[in-house]
């Protein structure tokens, strides 16, 4: 849930990193850590993994600077992918603002992206929120594996699984090279702060 200082003009946000196991999300949160040095107030948290897999989560504060006088403050998560971590994905899920929705471009991974997408649906629906209103973008990660000869999903097909219903907007990118994460990020925090806006009157 977002914090709104209305006396101080401070918003603080949580955006998370939602996906499949191996998708990207840990590398996407170590690309931003890498880009944004400047915006970024302290180190960028990794709570209990096991090789490069997320067990729990991992955390990265930014500091957008001021939109609209305000001071704007974001808390990036990963959730842990991995399908037996289905209750610590909900923890994490706990209070969220915005979504990126990460999905892993290989062939072989279709399945695992829309068994993901669902239980980020169920996940939000026991916190009473709703896919279809929630601030929430695509991510259609690891496009650069085209380039190894790698079976990888075209868009269009991606849009077909993932994107049908909801609607939202979709980036393809590549975390690993940094292509389309910095606008995958931006397009959320957007969609989350006009999200906020609507629910306060800043003019006061
Ligand atoms: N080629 C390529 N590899 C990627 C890309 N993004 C992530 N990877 C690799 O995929 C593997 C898994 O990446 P992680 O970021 O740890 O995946 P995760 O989604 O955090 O996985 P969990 O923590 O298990 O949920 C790592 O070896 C990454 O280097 C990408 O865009 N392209
Ligand atoms: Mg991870």
């Amino acid at each position: 849930m977002a914090v709104f200082n209305i006396k101080k003009r401070e918003i603080e946000c949580k955006i998370v990193y939602y996906g499949p196991g191996r998708c990207g999300k840990t590398t996407n949160l170590e690309y931003i850590f890498k880009s944004h040095k400047k915006q970024i107030d302290g180190e960028m948290v990794s709570i209990n993994t096991e090789g490069d897999r997320t067990l729990f989560f991992d955390f990265l504060p930014l500091e957008l600077g001021k939109i609209k006088g305000c001071d704007v403050r974001v808390q990036l998560f990963t959730v842990p992918g991995q399908v037996q971590y289905s209750s610590t994905r909900k923890l994490v899920l706990k209070g969220v603002d915005g979504i990126v929705f990460v999905a892993d471009s290989m062939e072989v991974r279709r399945e695992k992206n829309m068994l993901s997408l669902k239980d980020l649906q169920h996940n939000l629906k026991e916190y009473n929120m709703n896919i279809f209103k929630i601030p929430l973008v695509l991510q259609y990660n690891k496009r650069d594996l085209a380039e190894e000869g790698i079976p990888i999903m075209s868009i269009e097909k991606m849009e077909k699984d993932l994107n049908r219903q909801i609607k939202v907007p979709s980036f393809p990118g590549s975390a690993v090279k940094g292509d389309g994460i910095g606008k995958s990020l931006q397009s959320c925090l957007q969609l989350t702060l006009q999200y906020l806006n609507k629910q306060l009157n800043w003019t006061k």
